[in-house]
């Protein structure tokens, strides 16, 4: 007796903002799908990431979803930078409104997916052994799905409570009376420390190279804030249109390098007591591609932190040696440079004394040993690729994306589909333009859905992308990433992850060219019936 598979016009991975989105537009549009999550509930990286102090660093009025006009004027944004489990009652409203949840399939863990050159089909296979067939196969994996862990030996052996930052349990972790470790200094345990160091008995932070950051300055918001964010939402929404990553800064068009000393420390000094990602994109618009003015950028920031420790030696430690003011994902903080003035908390420095192993009692490093009830592991992701390099997917022939990914880089259309994977369309995939995420995941989306409409009004069931296509967009991605410093500085953007093997070699990932570029092109692809797609 043949097995009986549930079959679907379209299967979806993944239910945070784009599987959210997704979920709305495929319903709206009349296909018969089904969306698989790994978790319990919708949210994706605000499910996960319920670590101490996780909030966002964009405005909060700027990040929501916009494509619901009537949730934007039901919600308030309490706070100018919504905290994590704020964002998360959001998007269960979103949820809840429009009764998502009955399309998704919940703790569902996609293993593999394999392609039938054939039927037209892919085969989805969850860890349970379980499997679905679907024409489509729609990838709302995020960029940061995939957690990583540091390669250190002897993580099992630890006996007190360990986590990863991205794992966090549900119930509260209580910090009081605790001894407690924090492996990384990047983003995510830049907003952690702060926090974990208010209650913790005592706090070690474990830090091998050290980040930028600047202040956050959150605020919540007043009720007059509230009606005026509400009354300039189509305001916002255009603002955000009009500048390179969607947010609502840009930069300014001054050079670092044609202005006076006095003149630049004064801007500074403003953008650094302003809330938001300011004085990192709405500086002089070469601090990010001169390496002058990123110098200079860089020497005014590296007196902040010395103005802002007490021990100078500390101080010294968490200037960043190894890459430029900017030139990774800017951390936003709140009072993370202040939280090493405690006497509870105690910078341990990696470069001079590294990690030995974990032991059932904490961390040993060369120099000694350190007992800890709790360890967080604030180590990142296996950015952008990480997550479909989890998942065993093959296209004709056996052809496996993790391959064809692994030492060269992803050849897309437009981040959208990957040469030589018929019918996978991925929200995010590589090479999609990048920044203020949901701006860029509703237009990615609906591009989606046009081709999906597309291929429904036509009759087809097979879509794929001419091959000199994908050279074509390759070529340009690599052409707009030309000049930026960031480019060549190791960080989960540029793919680099010292825990995963064979991704220590910098790539370029993203689309740099700007979110307005982006959409154009994907506007006039659509316009023009998508002759760069082969249909059949
Ligand atoms: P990041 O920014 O990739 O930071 C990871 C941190 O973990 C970083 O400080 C690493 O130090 C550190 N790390 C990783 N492995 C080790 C080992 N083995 N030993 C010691 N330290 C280690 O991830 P985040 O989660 O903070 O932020 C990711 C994004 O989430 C962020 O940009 C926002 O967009 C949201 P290293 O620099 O490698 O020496």
């Amino acid at each position: 007796m043949s097995e009986n598979i549930p079959t679907y016009e379209a299967a979806v991975i993944g239910s945070g903002i784009s599987g959210m989105y997704v979920t709305y537009r495929l319903r709206e549009l009349g296909v018969d799908f089904r969306v698989f999550e790994a978790g319990s509930d919708v949210g994706g990286t605000w499910y996960w990431c319920r670590y101490p102090g996780a909030r966002f660093d964009s405005e909060s009025w700027s990040y929501g979803y916009f494509f619901d006009k009537e949730l934007l004027q039901e919600w308030d944004w309490k706070e100018h930078f919504s905290p994590q489990p704020d964002t998360l009652e959001h998007l269960y409203l979103v949820a809840d409104k429009h009764d998502l949840r009955r399309d998704i399939t919940f703790n569902a863990n996609v293993a593999a997916a394999e392609f039938d050159d054939e039927a037209n089909q892919w085969t989805v296979t969850f860890e349970d052994g379980s499997r679905v067939r679907a024409t489509l196969l729609i990838s709302c994996l995020g960029v940061l799905s995939a957690p990583t862990l540091p390669d250190i030996p002897g993580r099992d052996d630890f006996q007190g409570q360990a986590f990863h930052t991205a794992r966090w349990p549900h119930e509260p972790v209580l910090f009081e009376g605790k001894r407690v470790g924090v492996i990384g200094t990047g983003a995510t345990a830049i907003q952690a420390i702060p926090e974990i160091a208010k209650t913790a008995e005592h706090l070690t932070v474990f830090q091998r190279h050290p980040n930028w950051a600047a202040p956050l300055h959150n605020s919540k918001t007043t009720p007059e804030e509230q009606k005026d964010i509400k009354a300039r939402y189509e305001e916002i929404y255009a603002r955000c249109w009009e500048t390179a990553g969607c947010f609502i800064h840009t930069p300014d068009p001054r050079s670092a390098l044609d202005v006076t000393p006095e003149e630049r420390e004064a801007f500074w000094e403003k953008l650094y007591s302003e809330p938001g990602f300011g004085i990192w994109i709405g500086n002089y618009r070469d601090i990010l591609t001169d390496e002058r003015a990123n110098a200079l950028a860089t020497e005014y920031m590296t007196r902040k932190i010395r103005e802002r420790i007490d021990d100078p030696e500390i101080a010294e430690k968490l200037i960043p040696k190894n890459h430029g003011f900017g030139l990774r994902r800017l951390p936003l903080e709140s009072g993370y440079f202040e939280a090493y003035n405690r006497s509870n908390v105690r910078l341990v420095d990696l470069l001079e004394a590294p990690i030995e192993g974990i032991t059932a009692k904490g961390v040993r490093t060369t120099v000694e040993e350190h007992e800890l009830d709790i360890l967080v592991y604030a180590t990142g992701f296996d950015g952008v690729t990480g997550g479909y390099d989890n998942i065993d997917i093959r296209g004709p022939g056996g052809r496996r994306l993790r391959d064809d990914w692994k030492d060269d880089l992803p050849k897309t259309f437009l981040g959208v589909i990957n040469d030589g994977f018929p019918n996978l369309l991925m929200v995010l995939g590589p090479h999609t333009s990048r920044g203020n995420i949901p701006r860029h995941i509703e237009k990615i989306v609906d591009f989606n859905i046009g081709i999906i409409r597309h291929m429904r009004e036509n009759g087809y069931s097979r879509i794929e992308v001419r091959p000199e296509e994908a050279e074509k967009w390759l070529a340009q991605v690599k052409d707009v990433n030309e000049g930026r410093l960031a480019g060549k500085i190791a960080s989960w953007q540029t793919g680099v992850n010292a825990n995963v093997p064979g991704r220590q070699t910098i790539r370029v990932l993203g689309y740099y060219g700007g979110a307005v570029r982006y959409r154009e092109q994907a506007e006039q692809v659509a316009a023009e019936g998508y002759k760069e797609l082969l249909f059949r």
